[in-house]
């Protein structure tokens, strides 16, 4: 027995090696240029079997004489992204075969291919009120030094002990300076029912008295799932991380009939900051007979008032295309990282169907130029006709020009 679970360890050893030492590539070519607005890459970043041997299997021969796996990974997504010295990383949910997740780091050298954990998962400390189950954090290097976590913190709702899918979602928040040890806050208080999608901006803003405040990207919501008669992705500011509370809460970005954010939507990382104004990255969801369907979208805020959008390209920026199209929750595409590199370079850490990670890649000039120049959705069929009509006649007239000019 144990010679057999010895060799069951160094195939799944060499199997694990060959999966993280992989080496990725876009998705495109010259001869499939893509859209033009990002790339994609072929292999998911980070995977369930990404997560290390010793995460998931006893690999003692004697105390585990078949190498079964004794603690299986359902799915790694919905990953936070900074670069940390001179490294791309991401905290990862990680969602065990128990449905519970939990917050794990993985690094790469060049932000597409060769992410590896780190030894151990993070241990974020609790507070009174104990998380049933952990997700989504949100990654901010705020000017006052510290880097905050923010996440959702779900809890059963007592208020409907007799229905077991009954939950509240909440935004919890954690700050670290080393990414290793972690020190838990208060959960975040707002007059809203309940919270996710909460994310931290990177900046002190000034209030209306001129006051200096920690501002927050929101998500109210009536309800688990249903965001009922809240939802769009809120602004709001508060005086203290340490306890956190926001007094007025108001939508940056509402939800609209018809349109790729018609049932709710969400704030994905925390904006990027440009010479333009704050690049958003951000999740729509509509409902299908299909079931619900995530995509990504974007927009942009004024500099010096990051709660005020300037530009907002019309449809979805990614959407969930061809394997990534299902999953443990199908039809999802979610982002709550991306990282900017010095040079302009933008990865885009996106998953799919709440199942795996993956990476695209642009620059602040292509997103940019995105955003201001793709015509905002005007609502209406007619409209959307009359905004090819004019893109049609403006290639005609260039087209025109050109052969008057030969
Ligand atoms: O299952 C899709 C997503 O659903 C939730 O997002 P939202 O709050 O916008 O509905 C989150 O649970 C998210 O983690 C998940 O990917």
């Amino acid at each position: 027995m144990t010679v057999y679970a010895q060799q069951r360890l160094a195939d799944l050893r060499a199997e694990f090696e060959a999966l993280v030492s992989a080496p990725n590539a876009p998705h495109h070519s010259l001869l499939a240029p893509g859209n033009g607005i990002y790339q994609r890459w072929q292999r998911p970043v980070v995977t369930a079997a990404h997560v290390p041997l010793e995460w998931r299997y006893d690999i003692n021969p004697q105390t585990n004489p078949f190498m079964m796996e004794r603690m299986g990974i359902n799915a790694t997504f919905n990953a936070g992204a900074m670069k940390w010295q001179g490294r791309y990383v991401v905290v990862v949910r990680v969602e065990g075969d128990d449905r519970k997740s939990f917050f794990a780091i993985a690094e790469s050298v060049n932000g597409v291919d060769g992410f590896r954990f780190w030894p151990r998962p993070i241990v974020l400390p609790q507070t009174d009120e104990p998380d049933t189950n952990v997700y989504d954090m949100r990654l901010t290097q705020h000017e006052d030094g510290w880097i905050y976590g923010l996440f959702c913190t779900e809890r059963k709702d007592h208020a409907l002990p007799n229905d077991l899918s009954a939950a509240t979602a909440q935004c919890g928040i954690a700050r670290t300076k080393d990414l290793v040890s972690w020190e838990r806050l208060p959960d975040l208080v707002t007059h809203s029912g309940q919270q996710r999608n909460v994310v931290l901006h990177p900046e002190f803003v000034a209030d209306e008295s001129g006051k200096t405040r920690y501002a927050l990207y929101t998500r109210p919501q009536d309800g688990f799932i249903s965001v009922g008669s809240g939802g769009g992705i809120g602004w709001g500011l508060t005086d203290d991380m340490t306890k956190a509370v926001i007094d007025k809460e108001v939508i940056v970005d509402n939800k609209a009939y018809h349109t790729i954010k018609e049932i709710k939507n969400g704030q994905g990382p925390a904006p990027i900051k440009t010479p333009d104004g704050w690049l958003h990255l951000a999740h729509g969801v509509r409902n299908t007979a299909a079931g619900l369907r995530y995509v990504l979208y974007m927009f942009m805020t004024a500099l010096d008032q990051p709660w005020k959008i300037i530009h907002a390209p019309g449809g979805h920026f990614i959407a969930p295309q061809g394997e990534e199209r299902v999953g443990d929750v199908s039809n999802v595409t979610f982002s709550n990282g991306w990282i900017a590199d010095a040079d302009g370079k933008v990865f885009i850490y996106y998953a799919s169907s709440d199942t795996r990670l993956h990476v695209a890649t642009s620059s602040v000039a292509q997103l940019i130029d995105y955003c201001k120049n793709t015509p905002a959705d005007p609502l209406t069929s007619a409209a959307c006709v009359q905004q090819r009509m004019d893109l049609i006649s403006k290639n005609e007239a260039y087209k025109a020009s050109l052969l008057a000019a030969r």
